[in-house]
């Protein structure tokens, strides 16, 4: 379960979040290993989170909402996967529907930053999913699946097998709309077929597959009861305690 801050809370808000957290889920005897929790705060904050998790020995995770295509060198404002890495950082979200919508990113960069996270020992958590136009024009499973060949080309199914892939359709992302669970099974299920195709029947089982858009703690369940879908990427709702801890605890 991901909770994607986006450009919410400062580096105080966020400590103060990720303890909450971590005190709510150990009251509840959370079980890490059966569910991973992951916090995606904004570069900022992840400094002051590290210090938090590794003082505290807390078992949640902490990614980043993105990650340069470079490693080092003249490229004012990038943040590196091997800076990230120094950090503790587990996960990088790559290719956003926002970061695609708002900074032009497409797939030769997003499959630049997949291989730099890779590369630097991060999980990439890739972003795909359709608009609503391409929904209603019934082309969603073939351009997500265009986004996930995108972002795994020359991949070794080893480096494959590291990555977690969340579909977000965009017409469900923070406007209160879900995608049914059978609409979200129906990519899920498209998603890990192509990656069997593409690698091998190991790499597409050990696949996480999350969905996102609108998820809160009423929802959760039903998305999650899906055989396809392994996990969630929440925005709104991971920034409300009650809210995520629920989903966390989704059973
Ligand atoms: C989709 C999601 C988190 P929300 O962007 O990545 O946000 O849950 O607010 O729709």
């Amino acid at each position: 379960m991901v909770g994607n801050w986006k450009l919410n809370l400062d580096h105080l808000q966020a400590i103060d979040l990720v303890q909450k957290l971590a005190w709510t889920l150990a009251d509840a005897k959370h079980d890490y290993d059966l569910t991973e929790v992951v916090v995606a705060p904004s570069f900022t904050s992840l400094r002051s989170v590290q210090t938090l998790v590794d003082g505290d020995k807390l078992s949640i995770r902490y990614a980043s909402q993105d990650v340069s295509s470079h490693s080092s060198g003249a490229y004012t404002g990038e943040v590196s996967a091997e800076q990230l890495a120094k950090l503790g950082v587990s996960y990088a979200i790559i290719g956003h529907s926002e970061r695609r919508q708002y900074h032009g990113e497409a797939e030769e960069l997003i499959n630049a930053k997949v291989a730099a996270a890779l590369g630097a020992g991060i999980a990439p958590i890739v972003c795909v999913g359709e608009s609503l136009e391409v929904r209603h024009a019934k082309g969603h499973v073939p351009l997500t699946l265009g986004h996930v060949d995108g972002a795994l080309a020359g991949l070794t199914s080893e480096q494959a097998s590291q990555v977690v892939i969340a579909y977000e359709p965009v017409w469900a992302i923070g406007t209160g709309e879900v995608a049914t669970p059978e609409d979200a099974q129906e990519m899920a299920e498209a998603i890990r077929a192509r990656i069997a195709e593409t690698f091998d029947s190991g790499v597409a089982n050990g696949m996480r597959i999350l969905y996102g858009g609108s998820v809160k703690a009423d929802n959760v369940a039903a998305i999650m009861a899906k055989p396809d879908v392994d996990g969630a990427l929440v925005g709104g709702a991971s920034l409300v305690l009650d809210q995520f801890s629920a989903i966390a605890r989704f059973r």
